[in-house]
């Protein structure tokens, strides 16, 4: 592998380019609106101190290593950086699935996926006995959203949905007032070519709209000038850096000579595109006077999916798709300054599981009891209120591949039924199989996987043949590592 070369240009954070009225086009506000908004923005200020704002960032197969914060010397991610240093950095932050869809459901209803057969990833298994109506987040289940909203927030998905495409599992029918995004898990970034984005139930022309993650982005500040005097709680779920590889091409042509491949080269300009939006986002907070009473959640929906985006797991080992580190392990970081202290780094396990108490709590919500969550409010943890980690155990189920981490102990079942037991305290990198010296232990977390995986229902949609043929592969490093590093 060549050297990968170190960004030379550096991104403003008092100037950026979108303040700076460099794109054409703006949202329905508009460049004139919001320079007006941001000056009469003081005058909607109270001495009482409202319920705070609630932001889920959301980014989509981005690898663990790279993000500034997370160690790259090669990703330009100036604004995640100072979110991060701005609050917590979780390094054993974990999402529910491997894969977007099933990920999805675990954060947005605080409790395993497996609990109402959301198990696997959408569309999945061509099947006449699954319909489309049925491919969906069962309408048995409220997400943050419908419980927020129900407390008097003002609530948005901005972006990805991928819980379903009928109308019956419509972010507008499941606790998002406003929806401007996708319903499906991907799509093309380039003016013209994306037919599928909606606002509500409209569809949005493809010619209309910007580059998608500046559009997503622009969308979003939007939302938050609207709603500045109320609480709301915005999902903004960006489809950056999921496939297809479609860089800006500004951003593209000073990347590309700084990685040998094309696809990493598009990777860390479509990452720099995420950076740029999650900072429009920040200083619209910034301009209103909103961000002590903001709670911010970034995290990376499941392991980066190499090879196939140019996405980098580094030291873990797996992607997108396994049981392993490298599927599981995500970028995480929570920051609500004056709530959480600036530049924590904890190592204690916590789960997506954990958004919804957590920002219900900061919302004065109570916990609703009419079901069980899987998820804590993380506050006690970080404020010195609790001195226990938040999780005992974590759990991991996509219809064969499974693990369960125990403390630092991890056991994984590989979709082929091998059971490898890891000690990640001392070799983060899954690369020692100790189920032969430590054969108790092992069964003994097999024991407390298979009790957990008893208790749930059938996955109403199983995963399709292509999907399953390419997870089984991911447990192979050799692939993993593929083209990424050639
Ligand atoms: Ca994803």
């Amino acid at each position: 592998m060549k050297s990968e070369t170190r960004p030379t240009t550096t991104q403003s954070h008092s100037a950026p380019a979108w303040a700076a009225g460099a794109k054409a086009q703006t949202t329905t506000i508009g460049l004139l609106g919001f320079f007006f908004l941001a000056f009469i923005a003081p005058m909607g200020c109270t001495t009482d101190t409202p319920r705070p704002n609630l932001i889920i960032l959301f980014s989509d197969d981005a690898g663990y290593a790279d993000f500034g914060f997370q160690g790259s010397e090669f990703m330009q991610t100036p604004y995640l950086d100072k979110l991060a240093a701005s609050g917590a950095r979780f390094t054993s932050g974990y999402v529910t699935a491997s894969v977007c869809s099933p990920s999805r459901a675990g954060l947005l209803t605080g409790r395993y996926q497996q609990r109402f057969g959301h198990e696997l990833n959408l569309p999945g298994k061509p099947d006449p006995a699954v319909p489309d109506s049925l491919r969906g987040l069962p309408l048995s289940e409220r997400t943050i959203a419908d419980w927020l909203a129900d407390a008097g927030y003002a609530t948005s998905l901005i972006g990805k949905w991928h819980l379903g495409l009928e109308d019956r599992f419509h972010p507008q029918q499941r606790g998002f007032q406003e929806f401007f995004g996708l319903r499906a898990g991907s799509g093309p970034y380039f003016t013209g070519l994306n037919s599928r984005v909606e606002t509500g139930t409209t569809p949005v022309p493809a010619d209309s709209l910007d580059y998608l993650t500046d559009e997503f982005g622009d969308r979003a500040v939007d939302f938050i000038a609207r709603h500045r005097d109320e609480p709301f709680l915005l999902f903004l779920s960006f489809t950056t850096p999921h496939t297809p590889m479609q860089a800006r091409a500004d951003y593209l042509a000073q990347d590309s000579a700084r990685f040998e491949t094309d696809v990493r080269a598009k990777y860390a300009s479509m990452t720099r595109s995420l950076d740029e939006n999650v900072g429009k986002v920040l200083e619209t907070l910034d301009l209103f006077n909103l961000r002590e009473n903001t709670l911010v959640f970034f995290a990376n929906d499941n392991g980066g999916a190499m090879p196939y985006n140019g996405s980098l797991n580094a030291p873990l080992r797996g992607a997108k798709g396994t049981a392993l580190e490298g599927g599981n392990r995500v970028p995480y970081l929570l920051s609500w300054p004056g709530h959480i202290p600036a530049d924590l780094v904890t190592d204690d396990p916590v789960s997506t599981l954990d958004v919804l108490p957590t920002f219900l709590a900061a919302a004065g919500v109570d916990l609703p009891t009419d079901r069980s969550f899987d998820g804590v409010d993380l506050m006690p943890h970080l404020n010195g209120q609790s001195a226990s980690a938040p999780h005992d155990t974590l759990y991991w189920k996509m219809q064969w591949g499974a693990a369960i981490r125990a403390g630092n102990w991890k056991l994984v079942r590989t979709p082929d039924a091998q059971h490898w037991l890891f000690d990640l305290a001392n070799d983060l990198s899954e690369t020692t199989d100790l189920s032969n010296q430590e054969p108790e232990r092992a069964a003994a977390l097999r024991k407390s996987l298979e009790a957990w995986e008893s208790t749930h229902p059938d996955p109403i949609w199983l995963i399709n043949d292509a999907w399953h043929a390419r997870t089984l592969e991911r447990y192979d490093q050799s692939v993993v590592e593929g083209y990424v590093r050639n």
